[in-house]
């Protein structure tokens, strides 16, 4: 169904398969070649083109020929429309002069329905004659794909760069960074996403994350309501048991929050772990200093540190034991902020200027799995100064956590494959 056309220019090609097929041909290929004769001996050279066409009646009858029958219809060539051009899809509805009604204007009869569920059954017999050769369907596409991009108009190199920006999620002052640096940026496609990589590589803030090592140690996790603080606590704990054989206590600061308590007891429960349930800074300083795991893992309220005495605050106590009897000795101190994968950059301002009184020590990165523009990846350690350590990408425990490292990071913000042809 292919046919080539050759002219001195493309447009002159074109012209030529237009006068056989009609101005909706589809050019498919296009390529310089030898002109023919003593001329193409020369060196002369013009341009060749290959078409197929729209889709046509006689085509539809083909693909009717080898579709299935559906059930409650057979598809026959008295049920399909007569098309001698090019199909437009519920073309027989608006025949005879017939405007298209306006959206919510006009009232299809039943046997303008019937025409239009015609169609639908054509194009459904095209969709299946297209899937019995899928491999020539796709390098049609591929073509197709090929030629539409080259006749694309240019975008510059600033809209490029804005629009990776905006899909990494990245808002405030890390996108105007982005922006000036990669603003001037002279290159190919590829080498754009290259650069854009590199900058962010270089606002990336990472550190080992806290079952990496095995001495004691005490790991709060502090953060905004709901954003999976008890979740990363119970896949902590699951990790450090399965992976690492250590002993783990709980210790749960969240009175406050109906079903808060049991929803910690569960975890420790199903896990085997110790649960101790605190209200004060004093008794959650006497639990971690008692316990005799290798990693007391503190789950705080969602509510934030309010007033001096809250017992959230406590995590953030100097390891040393104070002259109040207050703080803990010989556990290595872990104070993770937990933020949302989609937090951006005002909300993180607001969220790590509240928490900083915890004094954490990292960032927990929860709900990677969604969202597909993982601003907090960066706005979080810009806003508190702090790197990534763990990475959160689901509900399931122990499964959907791993640690930070910057190529898992660099692949949320912008994998190459969203930019590959
Ligand atoms: N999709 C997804 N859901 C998550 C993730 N982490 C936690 N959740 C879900 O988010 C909801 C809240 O999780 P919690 O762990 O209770 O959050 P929290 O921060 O302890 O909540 P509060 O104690 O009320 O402040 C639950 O339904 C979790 O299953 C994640 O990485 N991805
Ligand atoms: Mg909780």
């Amino acid at each position: 169904m292919n046919r080539t056309f050759r002219g001195r220019t493309l447009s002159e090609a074109r012209d030529a398969a237009e006068t056989v097929f009609g101005p909706d041909v589809v050019v498919l290929q296009r390529r310089k070649v030898k002109q023919k004769g003593f001329s193409g001996v020369l060196g002369a050279t013009e341009f060749e083109i290959e078409v197929g066409q729209s889709v046509t009646g006689a085509m539809l009858d083909g693909a009717l020929a080898e579709a299935p029958v559906a059930r409650g219809y057979a598809p026959s060539r008295t049920s399909v429309p007569e098309t001698t051009g090019t199909l437009h899809f519920a073309r027989g509805v608006y025949e005879d002069g017939e405007e298209a009604p306006e959206q919510g204007g006009g009232r299809a009869s039943s046997a303008d329905i019937a025409r239009i569920e015609n169609e639908v059954r054509a194009v459904r017999a095209m969709l299946y004659r297209m899937a019995s050769s899928p491999d020539k369907v796709q390098s049609q596409l591929h073509s197709i794909r090929r030629a539409v991009d080259e006749m694309a108009p240019r975008t510059s190199a600033p809209e490029r760069v804005e629009r990776m920006i905006d899909d990494s999620g990245l808002t405030g002052a890390p996108a105007r960074a982005l922006s000036k640096r990669l603003r001037h940026h002279e290159g190919d496609d590829e080498s754009l996403v290259e650069a854009y990589r590199d900058a962010l590589a270089d606002l990336i803030k990472v550190r080992a994350w806290p079952l990496a090592t095995t001495e004691r140690r005490m790991i709060a996790l502090v953060g905004p309501p709901g954003v999976g603080k008890t979740t990363t606590a119970a896949k902590l704990a699951a990790a450090a048991i399965a992976n690492h054989g250590a002993t783990v206590t709980f210790v749960g600061c969240d009175t406050y929050r109906v079903g808060a308590v049991e929803q910690l007891e569960c975890y420790a429960d199903l896990l085997g772990c110790e649960c101790i349930i605190v209200k004060q800074q004093k008794e959650l300083h006497r639990a971690i200093r008692k316990s005799e795991s290798d990693i007391v893992i503190v789950d705080t309220a969602g509510r934030g540190p309010e007033g001096e005495q809250a017992v959230e605050l406590g995590v953030g106590a100097t390891r040393q034991r104070d002259a109040k009897g207050t703080g803990w000795e010989d556990r290595t101190r872990h104070v993770l902020l937990c933020l949302d994968a989609a937090l951006r950059y005002t909300d993180a301002t607001a969220v790590c200027a509240r928490y900083a009184a915890c004094s954490p020590t990292a960032i927990a990165i929860t709900k990677l799995d969604l969202t597909t523009a993982p601003g907090g990846l960066i706005h979080g350690p810009a806003c508190a100064e702090l790197p990534i350590t763990l990475l959160c990408h689901g509900q399931r425990v122990p499964e959907d956590i791993a640690p930070a490292t910057a190529g898992r990071i660099l692949d949320y913000l912008a994998p190459r494959h969203r930019y590959a042809n």
